[in-house]
């Protein structure tokens, strides 16, 4: 299989939800490879970790929009999710090649009453590689908790994810409440139901559309770089 057929390919498993071989989800792909399988042959064939990622974005998109319009269920999401993850395993090591001194502390989750991790886990990888310690605190994080890890963790900045458009009006609280308890600490946030604007109403420092912006934002503002 060439490059680009391979990349292809890893998109179109993860829009599908095929993680593997064994795995007997979808039907029609039993016993074909999944994302695990043709991720590797990618990286093996020196395919770029980003080209990878790209087409696996776009088949998240395609599942997310097939969801949208009553065409896929939740079942189907986890295996796209399932079928992601398995592709984020592969690409790891490539996007936490980062350096041994530490830049600053980010402490990152995904907001109260939300389950997305994709996109956070993202952040963090690259992030993590790019001298960031990242304090993942996984989904469902409740203000007490980003508190609690602030009081811990003096002088660190602080990322909130949130993908749930309902979701977003608890990101407002928190930021509000880090704000009042911590004004100094900087906070980021980021998901595709935010943008910029959003972000200054809530009273955050910044918004990042993808890991990259996190980056630029810690780089440039956060205050124990
Ligand atoms: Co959910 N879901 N989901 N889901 N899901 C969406 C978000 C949705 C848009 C689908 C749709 O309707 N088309 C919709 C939200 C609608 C809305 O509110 N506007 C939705 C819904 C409705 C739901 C449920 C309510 C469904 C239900 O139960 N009826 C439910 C809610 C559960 C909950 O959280 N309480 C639900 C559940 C799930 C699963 C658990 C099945 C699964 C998540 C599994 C997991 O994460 N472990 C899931 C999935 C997979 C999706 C879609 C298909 C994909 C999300 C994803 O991983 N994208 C999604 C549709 C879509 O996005 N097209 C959808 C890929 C990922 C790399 O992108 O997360 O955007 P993203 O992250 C990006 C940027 O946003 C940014 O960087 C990342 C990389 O580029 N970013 C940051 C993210 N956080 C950042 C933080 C930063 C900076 C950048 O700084 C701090």
């Amino acid at each position: 299989m060439e490059n680009l057929e391979l990349i292809e390919k890893i998109g179109y498993c993860v829009a599908r939800g095929k993680v593997n071989t064994a795995s007997p989800f979808p039907k029609d792909l039993i016993g074909e490879e999944g994302t695990d399988e043709l991720t590797k042959k990618a990286l093996d064939a020196s395919c770029e970790p980003e080209l990878i990622l790209k087409a696996c974005n776009e088949g998240m998109q395609i599942i997310g929009e097939k969801f949208g319009r009553g065409e896929a269920f939740v079942p189907e999401l986890l295996m796209s999710a399932k079928a992601m993850n398995a592709v984020m395993a592969h690409l790891k090591p490539f996007f936490k090649a980062g350096t041994v001194k530490k830049k600053g502390k980010f402490v990152l989750g995904t907001v109260a009453g939300d389950l997305h991790d994709i996109g956070k886990n993202l952040v963090s990888m690259i992030v993590e590689g790019n001298g960031w310690e990242v304090i993942d605190l996984g989904v469902d994080v409740n203000t007490a908790k980003f508190i609690a890890k602030i009081k811990e963790n003096p002088g660190c900045t602080v990322g909130l994810s949130a993908l749930l458009t309902t979701t977003m009006a608890n990101m407002f609280k928190t930021v509000e409440e880090i704000k009042a308890q911590f004004p100094e600490i900087k906070v980021i946030v980021g998901g595709a139901p935010l943008s910029m604007d959003a972000a200054k109403k809530m009273g955050a420092d910044g918004y990042a559309p993808n890991p990259q912006g996190a980056v630029e934002f810690l780089n440039t503002t956060a205050i124990n770089v």
